[in-house]
């Protein structure tokens, strides 16, 4: 069997209102470093944000969003060695992202908003599709499946399908099933314990539990800034199920536990 690959997603949020940084890096300038530094840690691609989508939040215009993340795109592009992703919805967002130097559209809705299924096939870059149950604004009111595992396939599913009607081929398409979004603890664990099964699309799966609200239920409702090893711990069940790619917030610790992780698998008695 081939070694499984790993990747970290270092995640750079440029908006005021991140829940877990709380806008620490709002400041263009403050971005570049932290993105440098990621990379210096051992981020594999640099996810770059300007739409808070924690529960509750409020929707972002078009034209905010691309005032925080455009500077940070133009001056990162070409002086970071990784591939840099644009998170985000919105055709217009994804078109001058990538037009700045993003070459990986991250879309929390799949590509579900008027025109950005177009748009990203127009682009002919690559896409990270996630599941999430409602809009942020009210997704964790009640969030309800049937078969929490079943019907993210489902979606999955028939955004494959859409994705090939505009030319995006499966090479090109990551899956994550959006962790927290629309989600009650036990369907995020439900999940996790069977990411594995994503793998029937024969797609690279992606895994975002960084400092996320079940990491802190499951620590008898620990702070955001106090989940950092109950993150990695989380991530490393992921991978050990199969993800291959992982958003995180502390790449260093994270790089520390896939080494270690990597090292294990492959050591010959
Ligand atoms: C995710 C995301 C996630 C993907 C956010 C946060 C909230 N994109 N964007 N997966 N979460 N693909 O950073 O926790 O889980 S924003």
């Amino acid at each position: 069997m081939s070694e499984q690959q790993v990747m970290i997603m270092g995640v750079l949020n440029t908006t005021p209102d991140s829940f877990s940084d709380g806008g620490r890096f709002f400041d263009a300038e403050s971005a570049i470093a932290q993105a440098q530094l990621m990379v210096e840690q051992g981020a594999d691609i640099i996810d770059i944000g300007g739409e808070s989508t924690r529960p509750g939040s409020p929707a972002v215009n078009a034209e905010d969003e691309l005032g925080r993340v455009l500077p940070v795109i133009e001056a990162l592009s070409g002086k970071i060695n990784v591939p840099i992703s644009i998170d985000t919805s919105k055709p217009i967002v994804m078109q001058r992202a990538v037009e700045a130097g993003a070459s990986i559209i991250n879309d929390v809705y799949a590509l579900q908003a008027d025109g950005a299924l177009e748009m990203a096939g127009s682009l002919g870059v690559s896409v990270c599709l996630m599941h999430m149950q409602g809009t942020p604004r009210t997704m964790q009111e009640n969030p309800t499946y049937e078969n929490v595992v079943e019907d993210v396939k489902a979606f999955f599913k028939e955004r494959i399908t859409a994705c090939a009607s505009v030319g995006i081929k499966p090479e090109a398409i990551t899956l994550d099933p959006g962790f927290g979004f629309g989600k009650n603890l036990g369907h995020n664990i439900a999940l996790l314990k069977n990411l594995s099964e994503f793998h029937e699309f024969g797609v690279s799966i992606l895994a975002g539990l960084s400092r996320k609200s079940m990491i802190g239920a499951l620590l008898g409702d620990k702070s955001v800034n106090e989940r950092m090893i109950g993150s990695v711990t989380a991530a490393l069940v992921a991978v050990e199920n199969g993800a291959n790619i992982i958003r995180a917030h502390d790449v260093a610790e994270t790089k520390d536990a896939l080494t270690v992780w990597q090292q294990i698998k492959n050591f010959r008695e």
